[in-house]
């Protein structure tokens, strides 16, 4: 059985409150964290050595795939307590308002509070019941970007500062970059596809990569967590449920992206490579699936455009 994701603009007021009501419930269970804690357990290790150690969920060709995964382990859990809820997306290069139907209060809720950032207005706000079990902030005096070493961060509730820093991506941005007709390259790192002919569709979309006419770093997947700010700078990112159907866009994204491209290779290296998953590379830490059975999401779902 397949289903649907759509544009969280497109959701009815009953889906939306079902899908709040589901991510909820697994928060209730303690099963929400441990996606949390998941993330920042893979994702810690592919930041410590960027250039040419062990990486699966980011810097690296495993990005598409093994957030691809990620989400439909998220998903799963949340079809464990109602059946009928999908992942929404968010399309951050048309919707981009702090006033999108996004922030209300009957979907995600809004910005932080000045001060403290703190949320305090929908489901997520800490007066209303969520509460922050597991974060983390960077320590050390890398760009936060890139980095690999993390304190613990003890404050309790969620903080977001929507448009405080940056910008999100424009369509033509997304265009240029599903215009690159080669999924990555070596050195399969954030160094990907820097120079032309900029052979790496996955740095681009990942934010670490720019053209020559790119003022900045940091567009499409990048540049979202930074808009959104808070939580979802780092690493544990996933304590923001904005981060799934932030994901989600990505993930449709390389959706679009194989759409373009029907005869290039859809997941590279093919070949056994040191330091980054290949196609057959079972993911961690499920392994149950390797980006080849990932690359075609139409066998678990679809995309509503
Ligand atoms: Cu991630």
């Amino acid at each position: 059985m397949t289903y649907v994701r759509k544009n969280h603009l497109d959701m009815s007021a009953e889906e939306k409150e079902r899908f709040i009501e589901a991510v909820l419930e697994i928060k209730r269970l303690g099963i929400y964290d441990r996606f949390v804690k998941l993330h920042i357990r893979m994702n810690s290790r592919d930041y410590l050595n960027k250039d040419g150690g062990r990486r699966y969920g980011h810097i690296n060709p495993g990005l598409m795939p093994w957030h691809r995964q990620y989400l439909l382990e998220f998903e799963k859990a949340l079809h464990l307590v109602d059946p009928t809820v999908s992942l929404p997306y968010w399309d951050w290069t048309q919707d981009q308002g702090t006033d999108s139907p996004l922030w209300a209060d009957d979907f995600l809720g809004g910005t932080g509070r000045p001060g403290d950032f703190q949320v305090t207005t929908g489901p997520f706000a800490h007066r209303n019941g969520w509460v922050i079990n597991t974060s983390v902030l960077p320590d050390g005096p890398e760009d936060p970007w890139l980095e690999g070493n993390y304190t613990h961060d003890d404050r309790p509730y969620l903080v977001r500062d929507l448009g405080g820093m940056g910008r999100l991506s424009t369509p033509e941005e997304l265009q240029e970059t599903l215009a690159l007709p080669v999924y990555d390259s070596p050195p399969w790192n954030h160094t990907s596809g820097y120079e032309a002919p900029y052979e790496s569709f996955r740095n681009h979309a990942e934010g670490y990569a720019k053209f020559p006419w790119e003022t900045e770093l940091g567009k499409l997947h990048g540049c979202a967590h930074v808009w959104v700010g808070g939580h979802m700078l780092y690493i544990g990112s996933p304590n923001d449920p904005v981060f799934f159907l932030h994901h989600a866009f990505v993930d449709k994204i390389w959706a679009m992206w194989q759409e373009e491209h029907p005869n290039v290779p859809h997941y590279l290296p093919v070949e056994r490579t040191r330091g980054v998953p290949s196609l057959h590379t079972w993911l961690p830490p499920w392994f149950t699936k390797t980006p080849a059975d990932l690359i075609d999401h139409t066998r678990f779902y679809t995309y509503d455009t």
